[in-house]
């Protein structure tokens, strides 16, 4: 790993990630066990089932999408640097700034400007800007999250962008524009395109105001069909599946794919029409596209068996030897080498006085305390209970720590150490009383 944190001769700390060097302020959140994923590469791999899924996905669109002279349409992206700043993050897709998504409780920030993107969509603008307008991005995203066998605070990310030009879209209606009348008239003028943004904003929600409708039809019905025959690709085409509405800041209209999966609907994708003030700023005011995300653990998970998100950070060969690029198109299921016994225990503490939980005490602060203390042995962790003394105002809390070993038995020793271990940290950084 590249990352490491220190306090140099200057009086203020830094973090050095990836060659760079932030300085550390009140936003500061990345704990030093987040960033040693950093520069992991999971989804590149050899023999890893993310890698697999990567290359699957990737196929499928070389395959569907290619040049008149028969080249890959669509480039990929998978080696784009993690840290970004909160613009390429939030602000160049038109994410509100109260929007809960921002939340230091929600994301890692190395500090006020820079964070450990949340989402691949993070580079889109970017992209797009240098000229761009088919391409994947796939990487690593961090968010801050609860702790169990299907949440992890690093997981996997395939993005996509596809922009057209009335040229390609109507090329056999030369008539049909992309772009409303009035909004045609006043290209150019941003203030003006603004006012008629913001004014009819709310009155439909079926599409942005700037597009016309046979625009907005046409792109849907092929980000659709696309998504479905990925999706076919790789469940099978008997797939029972179902397009959701749903809202993105950065997309109208936007949608989400679900799949019916051993009796419940799994979310993998979300896409939509991209919002048309980001090809603006992107300088592609001539364009419209879509785009959309999806998970690579989710689909992984899904097609290889695999029972518990932890397992794909795993270097143990019982794990790693039995995914091989060679299958790429016969994926086999995984095989549990063992379940070893869970371990579960309990840590009650009081709080301090006039901290309750969610004001003072966030429970992401203590999951990863949780983390870096004890890393992968941990399964899962939960607020089993919680009560106020009467007359002390006092708040207990009681967390559940279910500890297991991916490829041992865990020891009750073992276990006690690493559980007196977060109880210190706990002391030391909550100001907590151990009951
Ligand atoms: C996004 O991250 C959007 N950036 C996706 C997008 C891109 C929409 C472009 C429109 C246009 P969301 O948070 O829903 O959206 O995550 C997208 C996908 O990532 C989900 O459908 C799911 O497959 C996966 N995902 C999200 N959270 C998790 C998680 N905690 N663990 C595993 N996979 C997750
Ligand atoms: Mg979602």
């Amino acid at each position: 790993c590249l990352a490491s944190t220190s306090t140099n001769t200057a009086e203020q700390s830094r973090i050095d990630i990836n060659g760079a060097s932030f300085v550390v302020d009140n936003w500061t959140n990345v704990t030093p066990k987040i960033l040693s994923y950093v520069g992991m590469q999971k989804h590149l791999q050899t023999n890893h089932p993310l890698s697999i899924i990567r290359q699957r996905i990737v196929n499928y669109f070389y395959k569907t999408y290619k040049t008149s002279r028969g080249n890959p349409l669509f480039s990929v992206y998978d080696k784009l640097n993690p840290v970004v700043t909160v613009q390429q993050n939030f602000d160049n897709l038109l994410i509100p700034l109260d929007h809960v998504s921002r939340n230091k409780s929600d994301c890692y920030y190395i500090n006020k400007s820079y964070l450990l993107r949340a989402h691949t969509t993070a580079h889109q603008v970017d992209l797009i800007s240098s000229g761009l307008d088919n391409f994947l991005v796939v990487g690593e995203v961090y968010r801050r999250d609860e702790i169990d066998s299907t949440h992890y605070p690093v997981f996997h990310q395939l993005d996509a962008v596809r922009l057209v030009t009335k040229d390609k879209l109507f090329e056999r209606n030369p008539d049909l524009e992309i772009f409303e009348n009035e909004w045609r008239e006043i290209q150019g003028n941003k203030q003006k395109q603004q006012l008629i943004h913001s004014s009819s904003k709310c009155l439909d929600q079926s599409k942005q105001p700037c597009h016309t409708l046979e625009a907005v039809k046409l792109m849907e019905h092929e980000l659709k069909q696309v998504l479905l025959g990925l999706a076919q690709d790789l469940f099978g085409s008997n797939i029972q599946y179902r397009w959701v509405d749903t809202y993105f800041p950065f997309t109208q209209p936007s949608w989400e794919l679900e799949i019916f999966y051993k009796d419940n609907w799994l979310e993998v994708l979300g896409c939509g029409i991209m919002r048309h003030e980001i090809l603006q700023q992107s300088g592609a005011h001539n364009s419209i596209g879509y785009a959309f995300g999806l998970g690579l653990e989710r689909l992984a998970m899904v097609l290889f068996d695999i029972p518990d998100i932890r397992l794909f950070w795993s270097n143990d060969s019982g794990f790693l030897s039995q995914f091989s690029e060679k299958d790429l198109y016969k994926l086999p299921k995984y095989k549990p080498v063992s379940m070893y016994p869970q371990c579960k225990n309990d840590l009650s503490f009081w709080l301090p006085a006039g901290v309750d939980v969610d004001a003072g005490f966030v429970p992401n602060d203590f999951y990863d305390l949780v983390r870096t203390e004890a890393g992968d042995v941990v399964e899962q962790i939960s607020l089993v209970d919680k009560f106020k003394h009467p007359k002390k105002g006092l708040t207990s809390v009681c967390f559940r720590i279910v500890y297991r070993h991916m490829e041992r038995t865990l020891t009750q020793t073992e276990v006690n150490e690493i559980h007196k271990r977060i109880a210190d940290a706990c002391v030391k950084n909550f100001n907590v009383v151990i009951r």
